[in-house]
């Protein structure tokens, strides 16, 4: 059993796939929102179910989709508690075991690139994030950084694996795939043969320039890579977008409900839509359904007849991402698409609690219950 690497070549970053033959239950590391729709199709064409996206620090370099595809699959975040990402679901410490089918994989904490950081053991595998790289290592001179703990994270924390253990790396910018711990004990240009104080004084004397993608990376990293707009102020037009019409906030929705110049569909599951709230006279056309979020496969069927050709539509979500794959689509199918931002619920706060942060309840608009 060997894990899927996946690459984004923007950022050189990898992400790891992993799954349970029996139960096809999978678990996503560190992925990459310019990726989501690879990401998503390497997932359905293996039949797998994403039960965990998971990240192994708040990168600096990309913006991560665990947040997305959480949304689109079902999926639970999972993130190091050390990280700040307040909107993962599990706060990971080290010793826990995420558990998907029969699978299990357990968090290491490798503080030193970030102060959080966490590397992630499974079978015989590890995967080391920016902890440990390929003849490598991350850098230690931002976000938290500390070659001090770095140092320790990768001579007693990951050299204590089994020497066979593969090394699976966050990124690699040479075109290598994986390496060993024995490997890496022996060769690593940064650690093998040094001391602490030596291997501190190479970091300190790198000067890497920074990530390109910092500044915008990191507090969208903070929240699983979620848009951090919700909860913005009345927007006054539909926003442009690529692959449908526009998005309109919640409040010019319900204007263009109650006006007659557009139809209103939701496709959140008909459990959402039950358990949580919907919007008196919105069409029900759900994109996905419950349990599993499997692909409802008469979205077009019910799409079309609860639409006039021609006409312009508005699709709500829980909160904002499905309806977009939504918009898309019907857009495809001839209609002039609009996505609701901020959905019905909004974003998750600090707490993972949503309904504070955006979202057509959040901003007073007409709902009911059941
Ligand atoms: N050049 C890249 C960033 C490269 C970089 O700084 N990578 C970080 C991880 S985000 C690192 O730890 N690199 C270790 C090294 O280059 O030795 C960009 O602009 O995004």
């Amino acid at each position: 059993m060997i894990p899927l690497q996946l690459f984004d070549p923007a950022s050189s970053t990898y992400t790891y796939v992993l799954h349970d033959p029996a139960t096809r239950e999978a678990l996503i590391i560190d992925p990459v929102d310019a990726q989501l729709e690879r990401d998503l199709a390497a997932l359905q064409a293996r039949g797998l179910t994403l039960r965990w996206a998971l990240e192994t620090h708040a990168h600096a370099d990309h913006i991560t989709s665990a947040g997305l595809l959480a949304e689109h699959t079902g999926a639970r975040t999972a993130a190091p508690a050390g990280c700040g990402i307040g909107t993962a679901a599990v706060q990971l410490q080290h010793g826990d075991v995420l558990e998907f089918g029969a699978e299990r994989l357990r968090a290491l904490h490798t503080p030193g690139h970030t102060v959080g950081s966490m590397s992630y053991v499974w079978r015989e595998h590890v995967f080391t994030g920016d902890a440990l790289l390929i003849n490598g290592c991350g850098r230690t001179d931002f976000q938290s950084g500390d070659a001090h703990a770095l140092y320790r994270s990768i001579t007693e924390v990951l050299f204590a694996l089994p020497d066979s253990t593969t090394v699976w790396p966050g990124h690699d910018y040479q075109g290598r795939s994986h390496s060993t711990i024995a490997a890496e004990k022996v060769g690593n240009a940064r650690v093998a043969g040094r001391s602490e104080a030596e291997f501190v004084l190479l970091m300190q004397g790198l000067h890497l320039p920074r990530p390109q993608r910092m500044d915008e990376a990191v507090p969208a990293n903070l929240q699983s890579g979620l848009r951090h707009d919700a909860g913005a102020a009345l927007l006054q037009a539909p926003r442009a977008a690529e692959g449908y019409a526009g998005d309109v906030s919640p409040q010019l929705a319900w204007q263009w409900v109650q006006s007659g110049d557009a139809v209103l569909v939701d496709v959140r599951t008909d459990a959402e839509r039950e358990w949580v709230g919907q919007v008196p006279g919105a069409a029900a056309v759900a994109w996905k359904q419950w349990p599993g979020m499997a692909m409802n496969p008469d979205f077009d069927a019910q799409l079309r007849a609860a639409v006039p050709a021609g006409a312009q539509v508005l699709l709500l979500c829980r909160s904002g991402v499905r309806s977009i794959a939504a918009a898309r689509r019907a857009t495809e199918l001839g209609l002039m698409a609009y996505n609701v931002l901020e959905g019905f619920e909004g974003d998750p706060d600090s707490q993972a609690q949503r309904g504070h942060r955006g979202g057509w309840r959040f901003h007073g608009l007409p709902w009911r219950q059941g």
